[in-house]
């Protein structure tokens, strides 16, 4: 085991802060708020004025006396931070800003814009079941923490690309997408796999209102795609499990391919012989295809993909084919 240096987003957890405590003391908040701006990282709940308070552990900017980010306290929290595999780095750009890639999401269930994080709060994490069906020896349910229990859970820092251009930096926590597969046995048969989302109205705004997409979210992999050393079920992010806004309790992480690949808040795992549908083709076949592979000689029909906007940072940087992860997954695609 490496001894490092603590990162910056590895700030102690701090204990929760109910949000009518927040309403009472919004002058406080906001004052406290806006010298957080100042302090970066850290976080509110480091006043001691809070730590007598317990769960769900909050942390962060708070807006309007809502956290930011807020994690859930479950049967597994205590596998947080996992150890990080060196194998996998950055090479050419720093991490982001927990905040900041918690402030920029997509994730059409709760919002069309950049303020998903206003509307994730009815979402509950626990309890979760993942439901695995189809060209599988023993078709099986598992329970979120039963499963993260079963995986050997790691830390990997990736580059992520989304269609839109802009691109990140996080430190993912969760397991290679190849034990599970192996763990499932699937059958000769099996050729592709189809995950999905939750389709729950209570939760979510553009479930409700927005009812003629293609609900629920899909996505999908080839077989080899999925068994690709890099394809990784993340089930945390910066050291703790995932906050809503990020897909939580478990999401894929496939970063040689755009962002919209990287499906979250899983309940089904489904291997298939066909090529499965998916929410953005079924919508746009014209601009967004099955494979999804970042490509900077391929502009999207509305505009280039040549450069990429880090979050964070000023400038835009030039996109790498495969998002720079051309020695692990080029030979897909010879
Ligand atoms: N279920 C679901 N998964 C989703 C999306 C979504 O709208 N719904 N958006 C995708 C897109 S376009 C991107 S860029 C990433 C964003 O991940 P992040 O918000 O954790 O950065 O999630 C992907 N996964
Ligand atoms: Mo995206």
């Amino acid at each position: 085991m490496h001894i490092r240096k603590k990162r910056p987003w590895e700030i102690p957890e701090r204990e929760a802060v109910p949000e009518e405590v927040f309403l009472n003391r919004r002058q406080a908040i906001k004052k406290l708020g806006s010298w957080s701006v100042g302090a970066g990282a850290l976080a509110i709940g480091a006043d001691p004025l809070f730590g007598l308070l317990s769960s769900p552990r909050v942390f962060g900017l708070f807006e309007d006396a809502k956290p930011i980010i807020k994690i859930p306290e479950t049967p597994t929290s205590h596998l947080y931070p996992a150890i990080r595999n060196e194998r996998f780095v950055l090479g050419d750009r720093v991490l982001t800003d927990e905040e900041l890639a918690a402030k920029y999401n997509n994730f059409y269930e709760f919002s069309a814009n950049k303020d998903v994080y206003k509307h994730v709060g009815d979402m509950e994490p626990r309890p979760w079941q993942i439901e695995v069906t189809g060209l599988v020896e023993k078709p099986r349910t598992f329970d979120i923490d039963s499963l993260v229990k079963e995986m050997a859970l790691e830390e990997r820092l990736y580059r992520f690309r989304c269609v839109e251009a802009w691109a990140m930096a996080v430190p993912w926590t969760g397991f290679p997408m190849r034990d599970f597969v192996k763990k499932m046995r699937p059958l000769s048969s099996a050729k592709f796999i189809r995950m999905e989302t939750f389709y729950k109205k209570s939760w979510s705004p553009g479930q409700r209102y927005r009812f003629w997409l293609p609900w629920p979210y899909q996505e999908g992999l080839t077989m080899a795609e999925a068994t690709n050393e890099l394809a990784f079920l993340a089930t945390g992010i910066y050291g703790h499990e995932l906050p809503n806004q990020h897909g939580a309790p478990i999401r894929l992480v496939v970063p040689w391919k755009y962002g919209f690949k990287n499906i979250k808040s899983i309940v089904r795992i489904d291997f298939t012989a066909e090529a499965p549908q998916t929410f953005w083709n079924t919508l746009v076949p014209n601009e967004y295809d099955f494979q999804a592979n970042v490509d900077p000689r391929k502009p999207h029909p509305r505009w280039s993909q040549a450069t990429e906007r880090l979050l964070g940072v000023d400038k835009r940087v030039e996109t790498r084919l495969y998002n720079g992860y051309e020695e692990f997954v080029a030979g897909l695609y010879a």
